[in-house]
């Protein structure tokens, strides 16, 4: 009898926990594929209203668009679709039962095994910085941390270096995670620090004694954070707006100071693009901006990290126009993306981001080449192509960290072999 009440309490408790996400319970994410040029536009005006979730913006047609919504506005919105002559496939059926699927094991990271991480799982921001830092500790003269900075929230913002030579020798500057939702980033990220650091002094010390790299792999920690604990597809960060909603949070990909605002962003802080109240307002993005800032007469090259759609792309993502260079950017990815599909056949889109995805000014990539000079400058959108979205299950996080870092090898390559041109 005491056994059957004690039974009784625990399914009583664990019934009671609060679902963290409600408003996916039925939730689905649509495809459309526009075939007109009027229906891209129908779609963007759709996605002015604030009312669906967008998971990939509607660009050029031809190119799908992904759209989530709750279970309430699902008839209005394949109504209005099938009124401008777009058939939807459904593409998530339950995005509530794809989240509980995806959703990490809990890992004990109050006992003493707690800086351990492996990629058969997502680790939330603590487990990721206290990893970053022990790291440092076993492997002292292959790498160091720094903490650079404070989030809105008050977390602290870590930078890893890793190089074994001079200090001006070329550096490659990685950052990981802005997209808060986008857990493959920063977990693939890590994997790449992991390898680096622990082969650093065999299979890359050669790489490690000429070429520098720094890496900051989660650098949106209250967004991403708040994806663990509140709202699994939170994009933006957390800091407070002027809204009458109170609506929160700036897109941390719409914030950097160079044609900022312009084109492919909202003045609306409700909008998940919102590109904040002026550049650089996000505090996270003004501490990166100095991390490049500190690093950039060395940095030939920045890679930023995003999920999902498969594509290896440069500047510009203000303008279709492209930068005088971008054959040598084109090239490189061109050989990086080769590098990439030969582990696992994965196919990857090349381009300029205007031209392959949409137009989107205040992006870091083209602050990056367009104000810190840094000449090969990417943004990767990783696995997968949506089947799972943002929700990549955990076993492809190694094929997808593995397959980015034969691609990344390329580049590091390059680097280190074009030094002294
Ligand atoms: O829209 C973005 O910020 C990126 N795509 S995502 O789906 N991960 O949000 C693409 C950014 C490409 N670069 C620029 N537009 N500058
Ligand atoms: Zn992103």
């Amino acid at each position: 009898m005491k056994v059957l009440l004690v039974l009784c309490g625990l399914v009583l408790v664990v019934s009671a926990r609060p679902d963290p996400h409600p408003h996916l319970k039925g939730a689905q994410v649509l495809r459309v594929v526009p075939e007109e040029t009027w229906q891209v536009g129908y779609l963007r005006a759709l996605q002015q209203q604030d009312l669906y979730d967008f998971w990939t913006e509607p660009n050029s047609v031809g190119r799908p668009v992904d759209m989530m919504s709750d279970v309430f506005q699902l008839p209005v919105l394949r109504a209005a679709l099938e009124n401008v002559n777009l058939s939807p496939r459904v593409l998530v059926s339950d995005v509530a039962s794809l989240v509980a699927g995806s959703t990490p094991h809990q890992h004990n990271n109050k006992d003493s095994f707690s800086t351990r991480i492996d990629w058969t799982d997502y680790y939330d921001y603590d487990q990721i910085t206290g990893w970053l830092d022990s790291l440092a500790t076993d492997y002292p003269s292959v790498c160091k941390t720094e903490d650079v900075g404070t989030t809105y929230e008050g977390r602290t913002m870590k930078l890893i270096t890793i190089g074994t030579g001079a200090a001006d020798n070329p550096g490659i500057f990685i950052d990981g995670g802005i997209h808060a939702r986008e857990w493959i980033s920063p977990a693939t990220v890590t994997y790449m620090i992991n390898e680096l650091v622990t082969k650093g002094s065999g299979e890359f010390s050669e790489l490690l004694s000429k070429v520098n790299f720094y890496v900051m792999p989660s650098i949106n920690p209250d967004g991403y954070q708040y994806t663990w604990t509140n709202d699994r597809l939170w994009r933006k960060t957390r800091s407070d707006t002027d809204s009458s909603f109170g609506c929160k949070g700036v897109d941390p990909n719409r914030n950097w100071g160079f044609h900022w605002n312009e084109v492919g962003a909202s003045s609306s802080p409700c909008s998940d693009i919102y590109a904040g109240p002026e550049p650089f307002s996000e505090v996270e993005m003004q501490v990166v901006r100095d991390q490049v800032n500190r690093f950039a007469p060395t940095l030939q090259a920045y890679l930023t990290f995003h999920s999902y759609s498969q594509l290896w792309m440069y500047p510009w993502g203000f303008t279709s126009d492209l930068p005088d260079d971008w054959q040598d950017m084109d090239n490189l990815a061109q050989n990086a993306v080769t590098a990439l599909t030969s582990l696992y056949g994965t196919r990857y889109e090349i381009g300029s981001s205007t031209n392959t995805i949409y137009a989107a000014a205040g992006g870091s990539d083209d602050w990056v080449k367009g104000v810190a000079g840094v000449k090969y400058a990417y943004t990767v959108e990783l696995r997968d192509t949506g089947s799972y979205g943002f929700l990549l299950p955990t076993n492809q996080i190694i094929p997808t960290a593995e397959e980015t870092f034969e691609g990344v090898k390329v580049v590091a390559d390059f680097i280190m072999n074009n030094n002294g041109r």
